[in-house]
């Protein structure tokens, strides 16, 4: 069997990429496609609810699918540096690949509004990490400007390279699957994700990969939902860290993923993330972190109100694909904070047993 080397080798004639480039991976993409019985349980018999787990990727978000092709192309280009603003996951992934690229990498956050775990991958990487006393729109746009005034190279995903590379998790999915699901839940935050699914999805159709294009299914957390609302949110506020942002960089790409696929882009509270976040964790045994449970959120919400019903009980299959994109290991402190903490009790057999009640 072929080893496998990460998204460049596997779908390089894809993507912008020639025999000059120097590649850098990770073994990123690859990530399972797991089917998940009790949430299809929950929609109905001919419902399939498959979770494309993205917290497998080498530092735990989908953001390391796009980072090897823009870590890779600004070698190319000869850059030394590279920068990015984040809410977490970029800087982590930015920071790892430049570790492996040999190049400098300088990350702006907002203060106090990143996850632990993707902290420690920034600093752990030697990336030079700034906090600024601000959100990370603010923060979008000081790297920006930045970039355009010097030498060092911009891996957000307004970086095109970036999105190249994302959209492969929709080939895998296809691959595996044999099609396109009829539906695809996603969160959206900066809105670089379903812009390069829908991408990733158009090509494959455009190759004749796919007969069919899925609907796309994207959803914001209630207090973070500019696209839905449809004007930039000042203040975003949610505790989905990761997606906590008030202007979207691919607004209007989101806005064609949508309507393009006669899908819908809907917010979801952050009571009915964490409740998804509990089940995935508890029924499904998926530990994903909190912005990546707004996926799950969304399904049922929809389910809820009904959106499924007249293909409920059909001879049809309706298959769906939930992306989770990120680790739950990425922001322990939800975890904890989210569930009873454990009894602490002296060191005996019998105390346990009885604390355990087996
Ligand atoms: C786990 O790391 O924007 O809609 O700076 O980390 O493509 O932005 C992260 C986004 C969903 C939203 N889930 O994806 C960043 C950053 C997780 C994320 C999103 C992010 P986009």
């Amino acid at each position: 069997m072929k080893r496998y080397n990460g998204v460049i080798e596997r779908y390089r004639k894809y993507l912008p990429v020639s025999s000059k480039t120097p590649v850098v991976s990770l073994h990123e993409g690859n990530t399972p496609l797991i089917f998940a019985p009790k949430i299809s349980g929950a929609l109905g018999s001919n419902f399939k609810v498959y979770l494309k787990y993205e917290g497998l990727n080498p530092t735990g978000s989908f953001k390391d699918r796009g980072m090897t092709v823009a870590i890779s192309k600004a070698k190319e280009q000869g850059a030394r540096a590279v920068i990015c603003a984040s809410t977490g996951n970029t800087s982590a992934s930015a920071a790892a690949f430049s570790a492996k690229g040999n190049l400098k990498c300088l990350v702006v956050i907002p203060e106090g509004a990143i996850a632990l775990g993707k902290l420690a991958q920034a600093l752990i990487h030697n990336a030079r990490v700034i906090a600024i006393r601000g959100n990370f729109d603010q923060a979008l746009k000081i790297v920006l400007e930045i970039s355009q005034n010097y030498p060092v190279k911009l891996v957000n995903s307004i970086n095109p390279f970036r999105i190249e590379g994302q959209k492969t998790a929709s080939f895998e999915i296809c691959d595996y699957l044999g099609r396109a699901p009829d539906f695809h839940c996603l969160p959206v935050g900066n809105a670089g994700n379903i812009t390069a699914y829908w991408k990733g999805y158009k090509e494959y159709y455009c190759h004749r990969k796919i007969k069919q294009l899925p609907k796309m299914l994207g959803f914001q957390a209630k207090g973070s939902a500019p696209i839905v609302k449809g004007y930039a949110i000042k203040n975003p506020k949610t505790i989905a860290t990761a997606i906590k942002i008030g202007n979207p960089a691919s607004w209007k790409q989101a806005v064609s993923a949508r309507d393009e696929s006669k899908g819908l882009i809907k917010a979801v509270s952050d009571a009915q993330i964490l409740s998804a976040y509990k089940f995935l964790s508890q029924k499904e045994g998926v530990f994903v972190e909190p912005a990546s449970a707004a996926s799950i959120a969304g399904l049922f919400m929809l389910e809820s109100e009904g959106f499924f019903s007249n293909l409920k009980n059909k001879r049809k299959e309706i298959v769906i694909v939930c992306t989770l994109t990120g680790h739950g290991l990425k922001d322990p402190q939800i975890a904890i904070k989210s569930i009873k903490h454990p009894p602490v009790v002296e060191a005996s057999t019998s105390t346990v047993v009885k604390t355990a009640r087996i």
